[in-house]
């Protein structure tokens, strides 16, 4: 009898839990932990600066999350590790433990009747930590408002969790149609809470100059008017915006990188700046979104002395290592252009302190070597693609992250020349099958936006899509099957629904 009775609570506990990306160990123990009101959120480190960090980015994004709906208030206390028996009971720890010998992002959760501990060796494992967490509660605890009458238990449980990938990006592309610096942070919200942590935003194209650059005001006074289609009146990040939005994003450990397309995707920029052109006079803006239409003059110095101007700008607002210099669909430009200017052009990069980062073929250029990183979106599904063999590592993009696809010939908006990209699709494929697995750096969900105008059109593409995407990243590829993944997404779209995100719900 105890052992049937067993059985259900069991399945009852197992059938609740539903945590994307699925993590490396999860096991289910005895009882269950209860938040209440005098529940605390307790700080513990063996560095000052590190314990502040924990406060302000994660106890603080925390105590917000879970206050919203249980109406409680979580007291933050920062303490000293040896008074840690004194705080146990009913309250979160958040521990740094530089002892732990695991990966950045990686973490524990320990969970008792007592408390909840989750321990990491890095702010960042935290907080990846805390994004498990919030899925270990039921999706109420997502709402935004006062939720009544809810006891908040969790099943007592161990989670021993990390990254398979360093690298797990989404790109949003704000050039063709623009969308806004709360919009994009919105954006951030969702992917967090799947373990997403980089964020590359592509700036311009031919349709649209999006990020201010101060002297070369034209830019944005003419290039960032329009889009693909005339759809909107475009818009752009003021460099302050681009500052706020890299800061918001890094309190959630996720990195903006910024792309800057060229020498191809660059129209917007030669109908603002005359001398940028072979004649000296403005090209015309375009809203057509075919590609490989534009280039710049490679062998100009006009050129140089603009992209230098750019660089040098955009390098001083962007915190990020990395600066994504384009390369992709260079269609005008010839072989021997395209080499010299990337010969040309990485130095400068590297000048001002970044390390490039380019979609292939850039990678086929001599001045490509080192620590660039390639972004691979001619990846086939069956077979290695090596060029030169250099072994650079890769960020990889193939057609089941291009998120801009149709999910099936149903889908309202959408491209569809990579074919169609169903829920399995965007699921079930290994990154070590499509390249060498050593050198991958991670993968990339990319959204480019030529169909692409709402805040709602965003979602619909990547949700829930960008999860699949996003376990692809994060679990080893031996802990993933799409079965099972189904049937965790099932308990999210609840999750999704109280966030308020309008994802896809015809994903076959
Ligand atoms: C290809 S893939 C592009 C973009 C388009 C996209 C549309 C790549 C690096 N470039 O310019 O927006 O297709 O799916």
């Amino acid at each position: 009898m105890f052992i049937i009775f067993k059985r259900l609570f069991d399945k009852r506990i197992k059938s609740k839990v539903s945590i994307i990306p699925k993590p490396i160990f999860y096991v289910k123990t005895m009882g269950m932990f209860k938040l209440v009101s005098k529940s605390k959120i307790i700080v513990t480190a063996d560095d000052n600066e590190i314990q502040n960090e924990v406060k302000q980015n994660i106890a603080e994004y925390l105590a917000n999350i879970l206050s919203a709906s249980t109406g409680f208030n979580f007291e933050i206390v920062l303490i000293d590790k040896t008074d840690l028996s004194n705080y146990l009971s009913n309250n979160i720890i958040l521990c740094i433990d530089k002892k732990e010998s695991f990966l950045d992002e990686a973490y524990i959760i320990n969970i008792d009747k007592k408390c909840i501990n989750i321990t990491a060796c890095e702010p960042a494992g935290l907080f990846r930590g805390v994004q498990t967490l919030r899925q270990l509660f039921s999706e109420s605890i997502e709402s935004k408002s006062l939720v009544k009458d809810r006891k908040w238990k969790i099943a007592c449980c161990k989670i021993i969790d990390g990254p398979a990938y360093e690298y797990r990006g989404l790109m949003l592309d704000v050039a063709r149609h623009f969308f806004n610096k709360e919009a994009v942070m919105r954006q951030i919200d969702h992917a967090s809470l799947y373990k997403i942590n980089k964020l590359h935003l592509h700036l311009t194209d031919d349709q649209g100059w999006r990020i201010e650059i101060k002297s070369r005001p034209a830019l944005t006074e003419i290039g960032s008017l329009g889009s693909a289609y005339g759809t909107n009146p475009g818009g752009f990040f003021t460099q302050e915006d681009f500052i706020k939005i890299a800061e918001y994003a890094a309190k959630r450990y996720i990195e903006v990188i910024p792309e800057i397309d060229m020498p191809g995707h660059m129209n917007a920029a030669l109908a603002s700046i005359p001398e940028l052109n072979p004649d000296g006079k403005l090209a015309k803006p375009r809203t057509d979104t075919k590609v490989g239409v534009s280039t710049l003059m490679c062998h100009s110095d006009a050129t140089f002395k603009f992209l230098e101007d750019v660089i040098k700008e955009i390098a001083a607002i962007s915190p990020s290592k990395y600066f994504h210099i384009g390369g992709d669909e260079a269609d005008v430009t010839t072989l021997s252009e395209y080499s010299y200017f990337f010969e040309r052009l990485i130095p400068i990069v590297k000048k001002y302190g970044k390390t490039t980062i380019g979609w292939r073929p850039y990678d086929c250029t001599d001045a490509v070597d080192g620590d660039a990183v390639v972004q691979n979106w001619f990846l086939i599904q069956d077979g290695f693609y090596f060029i030169k063999n250099k072994k650079l590592k890769t960020i990889l993009s193939p057609a089941v992250a291009y998120l801009d696809q149709k999910y099936n010939k149903n889908t309202r908006i959408g491209f569809k020349w990579r074919g169609l990209i169903s829920l399995e699709k965007s699921y079930d494929w290994y990154p070590s099958k499509i390249s060498p697995a050593t050198d991958i750096l991670g993968i990339e969900s990319a959204l480019w936006t030529e169909t692409i105008v709402t805040e709602d059109d965003i979602d619909y593409m990547l949700y829930p899509r960008l999860l699949a995407n996003a376990e692809a990243g994060w679990t080893a590829e031996n802990l993933r099957d799409f079965s099972d993944f189904k049937k965790r997404l099932k308990k999210h779209f609840a999750r999704l629904d109280v966030l308020g995100v309008k994802y896809c719900d015809d994903y076959n």
